[in-house]
């Protein structure tokens, strides 16, 4: 029983996805222009992310309502200037930048985005929304404000003709088209057991465990992506992933904006053979998680493992392994405390040599208003912040 989800365009049980396509075929014409209405003592608020008095408060809102592990002891930690950077790759809009705020005082206690992107699925392609960053203060969860954030944010997409949406969850919900499990990777293990991250393993000494993560060989040559690689990641990138079922595809705007390198926020390299032309690419992204109620540490320095691109395209799996291996010593160098990655594209050809650990957490993907029969995660090939 879903209340809110039982009336939406999306498959309500497996049984629903024999078949891809379109739920609900809508027109702009059909679609409300007045926003829904919010509780009185709330209005709707558009944030401009550029503006740093805003940024600040929706950073605030996140960094201390957003997504906790089951225990509550972690808590993501967006910084302010990753949220600049993941709200605005091309064609983004301040209309999709939807908070709630306090008509009183104009404190924001709610938060959702959306970001266009274009999707492949199962040769189909979908221009859509990736909506993300949804956040209700925890002083006014359980009053049913997420489902009116999700019309809102609904309505104003589908005024500009777009009718699907791509979101992720840690959550179950009606229906995942795939579920991915969380793979994390030691690159400080001993502060990853003192803030109860990770168990040292029982008959092990800290010192074999710390010896056990330790990176010493590198095997390519990868240099910081610049300007001048766009065009040629561009094009390696996009091959690599039309391999799986289920892909972003990017233009080259879009890859100058979400994968040359940002300080502190996005992390992103290439190897170039001896004629200079990108054979391999990888990235990463930091996404610190705060630490509730600990003595000696405020923050685990996670890395995201973004989108990759092997020489070979994953046919060479030892290519795959040499990069990630590269990837991790690079993550290492830059003070993370551990990689994190999904079991998904060719994860599964590095994630045991390399030493990664399952987790606890599943992540599932879901699509708005389009049925598609479920992806294996060896075949999903979108990666979202
Ligand atoms: C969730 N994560 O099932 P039913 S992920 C979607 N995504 O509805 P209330 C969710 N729906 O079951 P609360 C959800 N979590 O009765 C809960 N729900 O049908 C559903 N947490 O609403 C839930 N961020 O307001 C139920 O619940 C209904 O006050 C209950 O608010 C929920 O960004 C939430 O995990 C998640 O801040 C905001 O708990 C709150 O609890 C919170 O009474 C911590 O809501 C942070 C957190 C979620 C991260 C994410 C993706 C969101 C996708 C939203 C769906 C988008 C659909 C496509 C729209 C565009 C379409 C086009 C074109
Ligand atoms: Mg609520």
């Amino acid at each position: 029983a879903h209340k809110f989800w039982n009336t939406q365009p999306v498959p309500q049980n497996e049984s629903d996805v024999q078949e891809d396509g379109v739920i609900e075929h809508k027109e702009v014409s059909d679609i409300k222009q007045e926003p829904y209405k919010l509780p009185s003592d709330f209005e709707w608020y558009l944030v401009d992310i550029n503006n740093e008095k805003d940024r600040t408060d929706v950073y605030t809102l996140l960094s201390q309502n957003y997504v906790e592990d089951s225990d509550a002891v972690f808590r993501f930690d967006y910084s302010p200037e990753f949220l600049q950077w993941a709200l605005q790759p091309p064609g983004w809009k301040q209309d999709w930048h939807l908070g709630v705020r306090v008509a009183s005082n104009k404190k924001i206690v709610a938060f959702i985005s959306g970001i266009p992107a274009n999707l492949s699925v199962h040769e189909s392609k979908l221009h859509l929304v990736e909506i993300n960053f949804l956040c209700v203060h925890k002083k006014l969860r359980s009053k049913r404000l997420a489902p009116v954030l999700i019309k809102e944010i609904t309505r104003r997409v589908n005024l500009t003709g777009i009718f699907q949406a791509v979101y992720t969850a840690g959550v179950n919900l009606p229906t995942p088209i795939s579920i991915c499990r969380y793979f994390h990777r030691p690159l400080n293990p001993k502060k990853l057991c003192e803030v109860g991250f990770s168990q040292l393993p029982h008959n092990t000494t800290m010192a074999s465990h710390i010896k056990k993560y330790k990176l010493d060989v590198s095997f390519l040559n990868l240099q910081p992506m610049q300007e001048g690689d766009v065009s040629q990641v561009t094009a390696l990138l996009n091959e690599f992933l039309s391999q799986f079922e289920f892909h972003q595809v990017f233009s080259e705007e879009e890859v100058r904006h979400m994968m040359l390198p940002i300080k502190d926020v996005v992390f992103s390299y290439v190897a170039k053979d001896e004629n200079d032309n990108v054979t391999d690419f990888t990235a990463f992204y930091s996404l610190p998680s705060s630490i509730a109620r600990n003595p000696k540490h405020t923050h685990i320095h996670a890395a995201y493992l973004f989108y990759y691109a092997p020489k070979g395209l994953g046919k060479d799996q030892t290519r795959s392994r040499h990069l990630m291996n590269d990837t991790l010593i690079l993550a290492k160098q830059a003070n993370f405390d551990v990689v994190n990655c999904l079991g998904l594209s060719h994860n599964q050809q590095f994630l045991d040599e390399l030493k990664f650990g399952k987790g606890d957490g599943y992540l599932h993907y879901y699509l708005y208003n389009y049925r598609c029969k479920t992806i294996q995660p060896e075949q999903m090939g979108l990666v979202m912040l």
